[in-house]
């Protein structure tokens, strides 16, 4: 690969977007790329991803302009085409993906971070959809999944002025979980990675279902996906490991840890 590196540590692995020369902006080769790392991610071992960008500047500082400068309409769509699949794919991906933001998250990097399941973020970082700026709207979901995350009157306002905001407003809104000197941001990102890691894989797996399949549903809906997936862990090894687990006074008998079936 060219532009992504990946290192799988035991239960969860590292992505890097590994374009540090451009800022990791996106190009297509980028997009490919992460498109089939994620294919090859080894599911039955891994449980929990990270996603971050090369260097100490930037985690993405958006699609890449030199390469949409010339598009055609029909070349636009097929890059549109090609990012919002590979960032559905990470949004639906199995496993838990935490966004390590180390900087720069503008345009196709703030929304590639919305599609992880939890961002954190350095305190050098910097968040913004400058879309409107160069002539086109976010693309990449940000129009969407931004209303979602911290409400559709902050998400108006940061695309409407294409105004950047840094990562204590970016923790104040909601948008990241938390912020850490940038030397600390992996060592974090790492811990809460095999924090979840250590969790019942199929459970929290369905949590992901839950939660993502959930918001999109009315609540009679979403009850009833949550109760079949929740029906789901039963009679599975790590429902009764846990539950084993938890029951046993001595805490020695049962010394098997969560199996992923
Ligand atoms: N694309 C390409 N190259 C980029 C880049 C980008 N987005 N951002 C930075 N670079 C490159 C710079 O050109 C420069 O390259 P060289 O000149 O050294 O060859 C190198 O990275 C270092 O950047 P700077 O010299 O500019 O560094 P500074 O520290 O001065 O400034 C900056 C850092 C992040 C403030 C600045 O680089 C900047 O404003 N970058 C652009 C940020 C931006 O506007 N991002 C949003 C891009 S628009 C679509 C779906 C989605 C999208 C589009 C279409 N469809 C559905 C069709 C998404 C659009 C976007 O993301």
């Amino acid at each position: 690969m060219e532009y992504i590196l990946y290192e799988q540590k035991g239960s969860y692995a590292i992505l890097t977007i590994n374009r540090e020369k451009a800022l990791n902006a996106l190009n297509s080769t980028v997009l490919e790329e992460l498109d089939q790392t994620l294919d090859n991610v080894d599911l039955s071992v891994v449980r929990c991803l990270i996603l971050t960008g090369a260097g100490q500047k930037s985690f993405v500082a958006g699609a890449d302009i030199g390469e949409m400068s010339t598009l055609t309409k029909a070349e636009g769509q097929a890059f549109g085409k090609k990012g919002n699949d590979v960032f559905r794919k990470l949004e639906t991906f199995p496993i838990p993906v935490i966004a390590a933001v180390n900087g720069f998250a503008l345009g196709g990097g703030c929304e590639i971070s919305m599609s992880c399941d939890i961002r954190i973020c350095s305190d050098n970082a910097v968040f913004g959809q400058p879309e409107v700026g160069l002539g086109i709207t976010p693309g990449f979901g940000g129009t969407q999944r931004l209303a979602r995350l911290v409400g559709a009157g902050m998400a108006k306002q940061m695309i409407y002025t294409a105004r950047n905001i840094k990562a204590d407003e970016a923790l104040r809104i909601g948008l990241v979980n938390a912020v850490y000197p940038q030397e600390e941001l992996m060592a974090a990102a790492e811990k809460m990675a095999a924090g979840i890691a250590k969790n019942a894989p199929i459970a929290v797996r369905n949590c992901k279902k839950a939660i993502n399949e959930g918001l999109d549903l009315d609540m009679d809906q979403a009850v009833a996906l949550e109760e079949k997936l929740f029906g789901d862990c039963f009679e599975t090894q790590d429902q009764k490991y846990g539950m084993a687990f938890f029951l046993d006074k001595n805490k020695e008998k049962v010394k098997e840890p969560f199996q992923n079936r």
